[in-house]
């Protein structure tokens, strides 16, 4: 590794094991593509080209990087004996993929300590969504970029006016309580979206396309990537108290002008609790 800045060649590793994975994920979309297994719910899928993705990923990371370990969304884990760790997700937005929606990414991020969002420290990342040609990438301290422009989120400061996205699990109950809490904020911002891939909602924030995100129920490798492009683009990510956390509970990243109303208005909503009945 280039000891001069650790950060830029992990995260140069990222964008170019992501941007190949991408582009062979793309031609495979082209060619077809179809459920190859369900997951936690009958609409909960995967495809061929999410597990031959990730196995490519990991072939990618590992040859780079052999001492690393792997946290991915269809495999099996590989225990790190470096101290870092890489979080795959090899297609977000795997609906959108399915239905050739183009909102979907590969989403590469490599992260210090145990792979637990609680603690880890995230060193680098990328996503990539090769339909829209945009490459996201930003490493701990580094900046954040698209492209290779560097990213800045908006100056959005009213509540009211600032236009946010947020997304859906995929159990019906979990699902019914995300949709109540849409209802209740419906009325209080310009608007809301759900363009289903949450590591492009991130980046979205981090370019400035979106003022704020939240959603309860992410995995690790939905977010970890998306939410340092944010951090580095000057949004605040976390949950939904102040100073805490991302993670499954809840993920919430916005221009900090919103940040706090945007908070007190989910936990108003209860966006934080688990649906009444499941
Ligand atoms: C998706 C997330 C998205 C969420 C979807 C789904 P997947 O991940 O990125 O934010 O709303 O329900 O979980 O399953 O496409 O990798």
């Amino acid at each position: 590794m280039n000891s001069s800045d650790p950060g830029q060649e992990l995260r140069r590793i990222a964008v170019e094991v992501a941007s190949a994975a991408a582009a062979q994920a793309a031609g495979w979309r082209t060619r077809g593509v179809e459920v190859s297994a369900l997951k936690s719910s009958p609409t909960d899928i995967v495809t061929a080209a999410d597990q031959a993705t990730e196995a490519y990923i990991s072939e990618r990371l590992l040859a780079a990087r052999p001492a690393d370990g792997i946290l991915g969304e269809e495999g099996d884990g590989i225990a790190s004996s470096s101290g870092l760790t890489w979080v795959v997700d090899p297609i977000d937005g795997t609906v959108n993929y399915l239905y050739d929606i183009p909102a979907w990414a590969v989403s590469v991020a490599v992260v210090e300590g145990d792979p637990d969002p609680a603690t880890w420290r995230t060193l680098a990342g990328c996503v990539v969504n090769p339909v829209t040609q945009e490459v996201y990438a930003a490493s701990a301290d580094g900046g954040a970029t698209l492209n290779g422009r560097a990213l800045r989120v908006s100056d959005r400061a009213d509540l009211a006016s600032a236009l946010v996205a947020t997304g859906f699990g995929y159990a019906a109950t979990r699902r019914r309580h995300q949709a109540e809490v849409v209802l209740s904020m419906i009325t209080q911002v310009r608007d809301i979206r759900r363009m289903g891939a949450a590591s492009l909602d991130l980046c979205g924030v981090a370019a400035g396309r979106l003022d704020g995100y939240w959603e309860r129920g992410l995995q690790p490798w939905d977010h970890a990537a998306g939410a340092l492009i944010a951090r580095e683009a000057g949004a605040v990510v976390g949950g939904l108290a102040p100073d805490s956390r991302e993670g499954a509970a809840m993920t919430v990243a916005a221009t900090p002008g919103i940040t706090a109303a945007l908070r007190a208005a989910l936990s108003e909503a209860g966006a934080h609790l688990p649906p009444s009945d499941g």
